[in-house]
């Protein structure tokens, strides 16, 4: 590709969404090298060492379209026949229709909890979707005296006449159920044999509880499809929420996403300046709050992952803080240059974050800047990025290779 193509396909990304940027703020070109924003991103972990291999790239590598304005949208998730169900967090699920930018409301939705960052939360297909209709919802659910807690339901999606939901069911819950309005995080992951599904559980703003196997907050847990503890889990024997536990220590975990290999990786909301990309293993304790690559908002120490403390270190991080909102793994055929490496959507970062996966090692890779927060990166059908931004004013945008 040319220097002209690069930069023209620069402008065409400034034109169609309207980002304003790298010109019109006058920061460096585009794309960034593997330090992410000059510097300011620190990368880390043994794994993280010697990373690069990933040359500048002068504008970015991808054009970027406009596909409709949704407003609140949190987790997209692509149909076989192309069209994609969308959430949106105040508690309303649509369907999508890239061909026509027609969104269609789709009934059948559950009650939610919309306060803070709570509401309506993932949708992701089951494994038998194809022939069943089958799908997972998460979504934020009331309790007694104020409390409230994330949960997973199981429905049907009907495509005959009207789109609609049919046999929605509760299938797990956050235990305990408390007081708050953030960290649920409840995002969902089906593994790549179709037999379980993961979800990651936010430690609700509590601390402790990350580290306490007797409730499920602070953690990621594996399911059976129906919603009970899978068997194999490491604590299976202990019964009750802690059979659910796959691993724990982990404060804000909103992104889950499964390589090609079979390694699962989640990115996880940090403290000031304490962001994360973990590869996610059994048995694991990932230190929250007893160790952070950051600090507690206002500055107090909160001692670093260090070699032999018994938690297991990040494979990427942040400082400061980028709010990575979501991960997914790239698979498909538009950028081949990607496939293999996870997306994560940044929040406050307002930017779209490539990291390089390699077997069980993670590597920051490039970082866009967009000028808009990201709450969720999802692959389209014929290999194409899709991002939702985060907000009333938010957009569906779609990422095609630059022209070139
Ligand atoms: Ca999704
Ligand atoms: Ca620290």
């Amino acid at each position: 590709m040319t220097l002209v193509a690069l930069l023209l396909g620069a402008s065409l990304v400034a034109c169609s969404a309207g980002a304003g940027e790298p010109a019109a703020t006058g920061q460096p070109p585009a794309t960034s090298r593997p330090s992410g924003t000059g510097g300011d991103v620190r990368t880390g972990g043994p794994s993280a060492s010697g990373s690069s291999g990933v040359q500048p790239l002068l504008a970015r590598p991808f054009s970027v379209t406009v596909a409709v304005a949704l407003a609140h949208p949190w987790s997209m998730t692509f149909l076989p026949d192309g069209r994609a169900l969308v959430t949106q967090q105040p508690g309303t699920l649509v369907l999508f229709d890239p061909a026509t930018a027609g969104v269609t409301p789709v009934p059948g939705v559950p009650t939610v909890v919309y306060a803070g960052q709570g509401g309506l939360g993932d949708v992701v297909l089951g494994p038998t979707f194809a022939s069943d209709g089958g799908l997972y919802l998460s979504w934020v659910e009331a309790g007694e005296a104020g409390t409230a807690g994330a949960v997973v339901g199981r429905a049907t999606l009907r495509l005959d006449g009207s789109p609609r939901l049919e046999g929605l069911s509760v299938i797990w819950r956050q235990e305990p159920k408390v007081s708050g309005a953030g960290h649920f995080g409840h995002r969902i992951a089906v593994a790549p044999d179709g037999r379980t599904i993961f979800v990651t559980s936010g430690e609700r703003q509590k601390f402790d509880p990350a580290q306490d196997l007797g409730n499920n907050l602070g953690s990621i847990v594996r399911l059976d499809l129906d919603g009970s503890p899978a068997p194999g889990n490491p604590w299976a024997d202990r019964g009750g929420v802690t059979a659910q536990i796959w691993s724990y220590g982990h404060r804000n975990p909103l992104g889950i996403a499964f390589d090609a290999a079979g390694n699962l990786w989640s990115s996880e909301m940090g403290p000031q300046g304490g962001d994360e990309v973990n590869l996610v293993l059994p048995g694991r304790n990932y230190g929250w709050p007893r160790v952070s690559n950051g600090s507690h908002y206002g500055g107090a120490d909160i001692p670093d992952h260090a070699p032999g403390d018994g938690f297991q270190a990040p494979s990427v991080w942040w400082n400061p803080s980028i709010s990575p909102s979501s991960l997914m793994v790239y698979s498909g055929a538009l950028f081949p240059q990607w496939r293999g490496d996870a997306f994560v959507g940044a929040l406050s970062g307002e930017a779209l974050i490539r990291v390089h996966l390699d077997g069980t090692t993670a590597v920051l890779a490039d970082v866009w800047k967009l000028g808009r927060r990201i709450r969720e990166v999802e692959q389209g059908p014929e290999g194409s990025l899709w991002l939702l931004e985060d907000g009333a004013d938010a957009r569906i945008l779609r990422l095609t290779p630059a022209v070139g």
